[in-house]
């Protein structure tokens, strides 16, 4: 979930959103105390040293292990100096960074993209106790349901199978509980069909969702090993290989999963080491450039979606985006 941070009203409710989602997942006492401290603090460094900003709270489950990410997402003037801001006892009165030192320490894995003019995006994840992971991927994702709607019309799904990676990314058509039923039925559809090749998935995604409104859907496959991406699109997925200064899009043909006769084709592309796969639904405009944010694609992969989430939502619909990177 993505939540607006106007008001100081609003860090409150992080704190509790963060807190709740916590609950959910059988973090300890002791953990959930260390959420809702750094959820408190990203919320207020927004109001302080941006006036506004959002903040997404979700759940992770990759080789970072499985828990709860917060992401703090801004437009504010960034931070001068990252690594000064981490460092202990940098509390100089009016600057940014009281409190981001602790912020890391409190959590598993912890990361900043911050770029003057531009605003900063801070990453706090909390591994769940005994959810290690053998998964070899990083996926960070950012969902937004489309206002005024409960239940997102997107979905998304990264798994490991057979030695490659594979994301998928669902737009279920228009928003809301019938959008969701027809996401929700590809996810389902795929999950339940093993070792197929990329283009047989989508193929029996369509089919099955002939009983629904249908949806747009973008199924990649990272091969680490060979070095290669397969992608199959149908529908308006926007997909790309991101590497230091250079986003290769990836080709998807029109149409709709579930209605009509679409073309189902796969592609390939080159998959250079620690290049990272992003895809989105068309919540999100498909104009950003990468070159745009200087460091960015080296970063953890949950700062670049949500660094693009904050720079191109469109904001009339479900809006999910997935940024993924394989391991060794
Ligand atoms: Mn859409």
């Amino acid at each position: 979930m993505l939540l607006p941070v106007d008001d100081p009203s609003r860090v409150a409710e992080v704190r509790r959103a963060a807190t709740q989602l916590a609950s959910s997942q059988d973090f300890s006492e002791e953990a959930i105390g260390r959420i809702a401290i750094v959820a408190t603090e990203l919320a207020t460094n927004i109001l302080k040293h941006a006036k506004k900003g959002e903040f997404s709270i979700d759940l992770f489950d990759d080789a970072d292990g499985r828990g709860v990410e917060l992401l703090a997402l801004d437009r504010g003037p960034g931070l001068a100096d990252v690594a000064k801001c981490l460092g202990d006892g940098y509390s100089t009165f009016g600057s940014r960074g009281g409190g981001l030192g602790a912020a890391q320490r409190l959590s598993s894995t912890f990361g900043i993209y911050s770029k003057p003019s531009k605003g900063a995006a801070v990453l706090a994840r909390f591994r769940r106790n005994g959810a290690a992971s053998n998964t070899r991927f990083v996926a960070g994702a950012v969902a937004v349901t489309c206002p005024g709607e409960s239940i997102c019309g997107d979905a998304w799904l990264a798994a490991e199978r057979g030695g490659a990676i594979d994301l998928l990314v669902v737009d279920g058509t228009g928003h809301g509980p019938f959008a969701s039923e027809a996401a929700q039925r590809a996810i389902s559809t795929f999950s339940s069909s093993k070792d197929l090749p990329v283009a047989q998935h989508v193929e029996r995604i369509h089919q099955a969702l002939r009983p629904t409104r249908g949806a747009a859907v973008g199924l990649a496959r990272l091969a680490v090993a060979s070095g290669q991406v397969e992608f199959c699109g149908v529908g308006n997925i926007s997909g790309a290989v991101v590497s230091p200064g250079e986003a290769r899009s990836l080709v998807s043909y029109n149409g709709m999963a579930g209605h009509g006769t679409p073309q189902i084709r796969t592609f390939q592309y080159g998959l250079a080491r620690g290049s990272v796969v992003v895809l989105h639904s068309d919540g999100l405009s498909a104009r950003w450039d990468i070159a745009q944010y200087p460091g960015l694609c080296g970063m953890h992969p949950a700062l670049i979606a949500g660094v693009l989430t904050r720079d191109y939502r469109r904001g009339r619909d479900d809006a999910t985006i997935v940024a993924l990177r394989a391991l060794g």
